[in-house]
């Protein structure tokens, strides 16, 4: 596997000298946002994390090859190119065999950080249980992949798309710890807070850090999901929310969009109902989350 895998100079530094390191994914800026967003997103939540004193690895797949630490080259590609493909865990291999550009989602990233025990990772949101579940089965692959994997992972919830509630069940049932950042409740992605109490609140990232060191011990072979709300001045409405996304699946029926077109062709409709203010809470809440995970590996490290 390991002959498969380029990683840059300085995650290679990182890993040998056990410093801090924060892994990104590409499937946001494949797939999550629109162009040119999408690039400076990307590039922002590397800062993000370099401003911590960490080191950024935004994982991808360039023309076959798993890629740790993404060139500014590499994100142009999987930014622009139309035909980049959303690879999660069960088409991971084959696109390494078609020699594709392709982004990885919350599912693949970890499965490729955990390689080189890359343990914190941030993102916007996960994947999650999809609101038809009873008619679709869809599931994300986030989630078994959160239950394979022993990482970090710092996010503001699920896609707002999705059906919280149940998301929210199955991280319990498949043992994912859920704490929040100053938060006592699951946020909503955009919003920042559903109904769902998470398993405990911390107030500083010491304490979190603390945590995490006692899991270690205990060697939980599981991920610990680090809830972080979307920044105060981007957070929106759940009312307004909620009722962007009614509207949105309404028209997508009338148009019958379904399977892998729905996602996108609803976060579209959503952030056009919504004046662009959905985009501005994603673009925000990504680099707040690369952010904190960036401070929260570095007092790890230190610690
Ligand atoms: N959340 C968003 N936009 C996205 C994603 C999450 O707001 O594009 C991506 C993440 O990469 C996540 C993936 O891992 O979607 C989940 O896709 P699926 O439901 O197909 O497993
Ligand atoms: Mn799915």
């Amino acid at each position: 596997m390991k002959n498969l895998i380029k990683i840059n100079k300085s995650v290679q530094e990182a890993i040998s000298l056990n410093k801090p390191i924060v892994a990104l994914e590409s499937t946001l800026i494949s797939h999550g946002l629109p162009y040119p967003d999408n690039i400076k997103v990307a590039k922002e939540s590397i800062m993000a994390v370099q401003d911590n004193g960490a080191v950024a690895a935004t994982i991808g797949i360039i023309n076959g090859k798993i890629k740790i630490g993404l060139s500014e080259e590499d994100i142009e590609i999987l930014a622009k190119d139309k035909n980049v493909q959303k690879v999660s865990n069960h088409n991971f291999s084959l696109s390494i065999y078609k020699k594709q550009n392709a982004s990885t989602t919350v599912a693949s990233t970890l499965s490729i950080a955990s390689i080189f025990n890359i343990k914190f990772f941030a993102t916007g949101g996960i994947g999650g249980v999809h609101l038809n579940v009873d008619k679709t089965y869809d599931i994300s692959a986030d989630l078994h992949s959160l239950s394979e994997n022993t990482n970090y992972v710092i996010c503001s919830g699920a896609k707002s798309i999705l059906d919280l509630n149940k998301t929210f069940e199955l991280l319990e049932t498949l043992s994912i710890t859920r704490v929040g950042y100053k938060a006592n409740y699951m946020p909503g992605f955009w919003y920042p807070e559903t109904d769902n109490k998470l398993d405990n609140n911390f107030d500083q990232i010491s304490e979190i850090c603390s945590f995490l060191k006692i899991n270690e011990k205990m060697k939980r072979n599981k991920s610990i999901l680090i809830f972080n709300k979307v920044p105060k001045e981007n957070a929106l409405k759940k009312v307004n929310v909620d009722n962007w996304i009614k509207k949105s699946i309404k028209i997508a029926k009338e148009n019958k969009i379904s399977g892998k077109d729905l996602t996108p062709f609803l976060i579209n409709e959503i952030n056009k109902e919504s004046n662009n203010q959905t985009l501005k809470a994603n673009i925000s809440l990504i680099i707040s989350n690369a952010d904190l995970a960036g401070k929260l590996s570095r007092e790890f490290f230190s610690s």
